[in-house]
């Protein structure tokens, strides 16, 4: 849980903290309770309430060991409990912990933290631990960011890269921006001083000009040095900006709406995805009456998968109200797979589908890109590949850009091809280690650097407006600090 991260970019101040004490397990049935208590007094506040065997004073604990004993509350017995001491020097937050295990359950653990108040921590959740561990310079924001993450993460995949990044994958990839901007401060500040002694070039003579001569060659050399650095800060930030869509994705699950007209195999399909027969399917249209929605993970990519009822015209009103909600369904997917029927024309039925899609991508597309990191995207899809064709194709494939995944839900053929498509310009290939943005908070601040850069390039190729590069290059430092350190910037 450590890391001695460079702090160059932290405050050396000395944050004076309290004592608290957090419930880090989750509060209801079962096997233990883990209540952490970490702060400078986090010894003498559980000395008063611990009867340790074979210890009468948690100042003379050893660091990293465990003690058995008893909490008590006014002379009654609480709990038997395993106390585990760290010492500060050892501990992720930078103070000293006392980690509580006692028995789980809801009465026994807040009855503990309840104690532990009443003696002085102060009784906090469990994210202020976290807080506490990147005030001391255990981690920085990035990493606490990771940390606070990896409890929501659905899958492996997301749990292994947020690992990572905890581990400083991403901050050290940030840092190294930072010093390519160092070196364009360095070459900028050099190039300038050259420019300052070259416009003095006719007041000199003989060697004097020779001398000058070759300051102003350095100068224009520090120049393209100046050039290249830019550009290999362009190119740093835009692969970090090509990890966002994954990081994301991993950490928020999309909404992916399957919509198609009655009896088209929708059903079938999520549950040839889910790999068991969980939704109901029917050979009789109109068998999903209103929606059921799922977690599944799609090569490591959580996704909220929404079965809808089938779209057509219907004097139902059962129907039509799971139909309207279908709809609105739509609205909030981030991905849709449009299911036709391979078997049958192609009918109003599937133009009316085909329209709402028109509709809901003109809507998506209109929303500001850099608000959206992952894309909406439409996944045609026509089932029931293994009957004899009757649907005329093409006139899906005028309506649609992606190319149609051809498949039988039944016999589980083609699946693997609508996976694909759902993650693949994701790449789930995931090296360890790698630099993943995985908030939309970086992903803000990187794609304001973007800007930046861009525009101190345009300034220095034109020769225009070259006194705001200065100010420019400032602002680079101060997004790639803010993202480091959670600043605020605007
Ligand atoms: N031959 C064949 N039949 C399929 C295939 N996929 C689904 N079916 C059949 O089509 C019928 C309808 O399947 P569902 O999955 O209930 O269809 P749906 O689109 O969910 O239907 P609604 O919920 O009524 O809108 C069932 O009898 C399925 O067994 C396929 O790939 N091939
Ligand atoms: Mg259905």
């Amino acid at each position: 849980m450590q890391n001695k991260h460079d702090k160059r970019t932290k405050k050396d101040k000395l944050v004076k903290h309290k004592t608290i004490a957090s419930i880090v397990t989750p509060l209801g049935e079962g096997g233990i309770g883990k209540i952490m208590v970490s702060g400078p007094n986090a010894f003498t506040i559980v000395n008063k309430i611990f009867a340790g065997k074979g210890i009468a004073d948690l100042q003379n604990a050893v660091n990293q060991k465990l003690y058995y004993g008893y909490i008590h509350d006014k002379g009654q017995r609480l709990d038997e409990v395993i106390l585990h001491i760290i010492r500060k020097e050892d501990s992720f937050t930078g103070e000293d912990i006392v980690e509580i295990n006692c028995h789980g359950g809801i009465r026994v653990v807040m009855r503990i933290y309840e104690c532990l108040q009443s003696s002085g921590a102060k009784g906090v959740p469990w994210e202020a631990l976290l807080q506490q561990s990147f005030e001391n310079n255990k981690m920085d924001f990035v990493q606490k960011e990771a940390f606070q993450t990896i409890v929501q993460a659905h899958t492996k995949l997301g749990v292994k890269v947020l690992l990572d990044q905890h581990a400083g994958a991403l901050s050290s990839a940030l840092r190294q921006g930072l010093e390519i901007i160092e070196g364009i401060e360095r070459a900028f500040h050099k190039e300038s001083w050259y420019h300052g002694a070259v416009i003095h070039t006719d007041q000199h003579e003989g060697e004097e000009k020779s001398l000058i001569l070759n300051l102003a060659r350095e100068g224009r050399e520090a120049l393209l040095d100046e050039q290249e650095i830019l550009s290999s800060l362009e190119n740093h930030i835009r692969c970090l900006l090509e990890t966002a869509s994954l990081g994301t994705a991993l950490t928020t699950p999309q909404v992916l709406v399957i919509l198609g007209k009655p009896n088209v195999g929708k059903s079938t399909l999520i549950n040839a995805i889910l790999g068991e027969e969980r939704m109901l399917v029917h050979h009789e249209p109109g068998t999903t009456r209103d929606y059921v929605s799922e977690l599944i993970s799609v090569y490591g990519v959580p996704f909220e998968i929404v079965d809808t009822a089938g779209i057509r015209d219907t004097e139902d009103t059962l129907e039509s109200m799971g139909i309207e909600m279908a709809l609105e369904q739509l609205q909030r997917a981030d991905k849709v797979m449009a299911v036709f029927d391979n078997s049958k024309p192609f009918d109003q039925e599937d133009a009316e589908i085909l329209s709402a899609l028109s509709s809901w991508s003109m809507k998506k597309s209109s929303d500001d890109l850099h608000q959206n990191v992952n894309t909406y995207k439409i996944v045609p899809v026509i089932n029931k590949c293994d009957l004899t064709v009757r649907l005329d194709r093409k006139k899906i494939e005028s309506a649609v850009t992606q190319p149609l995944c051809s498949i039988s839900a039944r016999n589980r053929e083609g699946l693997e091809d609508v996976k694909e498509r759902l993650v693949g310009e994701l790449g789930t290939t995931y090296k360890p280690m790698r630099p993943i943005v995985f908030t939309r908070r970086q992903y803000c601040l990187l794609v304001k650097a973007d800007v930046v850069v861009k525009q101190v390039k345009s300034y220095l190729s034109t020769g225009d407006k070259t006194c705001m590069i200065s100010g420019l290059i400032d602002e680079l430092k101060k997004i790639f600090t803010a993202c480091l350190e959670g600043h605020r910037y605007d």
